[in-house]
């Protein structure tokens, strides 16, 4: 009702009530719709933050601005998704850094296995220069970066064995993201790996076509992976951010408050999607074990020799990520935990 008569308001009539500005405020409202699609299921932590974004949005914009929420990948997988925003046929979605490395190879530092030693550095990184110097790198890819998200530490599965050390990885097929370094991660590791989507992903745990997959424990739990892998191991191998993509081309359609406030919620359903993960993890992970799956923990040793085996892969990657940005990284990990 109430954008029904700011849309009577007419801009052309000029009666002395009429405010100095009122030409441009008096105009019918236009609703716009951000269509923001995900991979993940809507018992997801993922969701959980969209929905919050979703809520924000709509009551601060007094409805201007509607979301409409797609899950489980309706809308496509993490690249084709990203690519829609670029093409603007879609405004959000919330895609691996991992993934957008394929777009901007600076993202594929992130890809260095056992970068982070735990999530409060994870969150200094990624909310501090370097993680916001890689955000506006977004901008040449018609893209708008409003924030980290947590997908989180990855963890592997498989339907082989329980894996404790590097040796338990020989052979496994293990599907991956479709990112070149952990591809080639998972070679040195000694794994036979195959890079896949993760719309496609069930099913070929299902039919066998892969042993297993690495994911967080909250995507493991909630889209039932449990159904179709044996065994779990905190592997803790990679720590995958998210990111809060908007198409470029809508963003800058907004106004200036509707951007404020689209960025705003943006952050504050990231921070709230990142509490929620990370109060579930381990509660997740119980679930997996409730569920019959086999859990081992890697032991410091163990890891070390992970750790050992990947160093090369990642010395061979550091030109092609960008050393300034693999240096400034790595300067900030160190930071971080002084
Ligand atoms: C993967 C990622 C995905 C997420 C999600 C679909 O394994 O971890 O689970 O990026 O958005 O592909």
């Amino acid at each position: 009702l109430a954008l029904g008569i700011v849309g009577c308001g007419g801009g052309d009539t000029t009666t002395p009530d009429t405010p100095q500005t009122g030409g441009d405020t008096a105009a019918p409202t236009e609703v716009k719709t951000m269509r923001a699609g995900i991979g993940l299921n809507d018992q997801h932590p993922q969701y959980k933050g969209l929905v919050k974004f979703k809520e924000l949005v709509e009551e601060q914009t007094n409805g201007a601005i509607i979301v409409e929420t797609y899950h489980s990948g309706q809308l496509g997988d993490d690249r084709t998704m990203t690519e829609a925003l670029q093409l603007g046929s879609q405004e959000i979605t919330i895609p691996s850094t991992a993934v957008i490395a394929n777009f901007i190879p600076e993202f594929s530092v992130f890809d260095i296995p056992f970068l982070f030693p735990n999530e409060e550095v994870a969150d200094a990184v990624l909310g501090g220069e370097v993680g916001e110097d890689l955000l506006e790198r977004l901008a040449d890819q018609r893209l708008v970066g409003l924030g980290y998200w947590e997908n989180g530490f990855r963890d592997l599965t498989n339907s082989v064995r329980p894996v404790a050390t590097i040796d338990d990885f020989k052979g496994l097929k293990i599907r991956t993201m479709e990112n070149q370094l952990h591809l080639e991660a998972f070679r040195a590791l000694g794994a036979n790996p195959t890079p896949m989507a993760f719309t496609e992903l069930f099913a070929a745990m299902q039919q066998g076509t892969v042993d297993g997959q690495e994911n967080p424990y909250a995507t493991i739990y909630l889209q039932k992976f449990f159904e179709v892998q044996d065994h779990v191991s905190d592997t803790h191998h990679i720590y995958s951010p998210w990111v809060f993509l908007v198409s470029k081309a809508f963003f800058d359609g907004l106004t200036p408050e509707q951007q404020e406030i689209v960025t705003n919620a943006a952050y504050e359903a990231g921070a709230y999607q990142r509490n929620m993960n990370r109060e579930t993890a381990a509660e997740y992970l119980a679930n997996l074990q409730a569920e019959g799956m086999t859990f081992t923990e890697i032991t410091p040793e163990a890891r070390q020799e992970m750790v050992d085996a990947v160093k090369p892969v990642i010395d061979r990657f550091a030109d092609q990520i960008g050393r300034d940005v693999v240096d400034a990284v790595f300067q900030a990990v160190a930071e971080a935990q002084q």
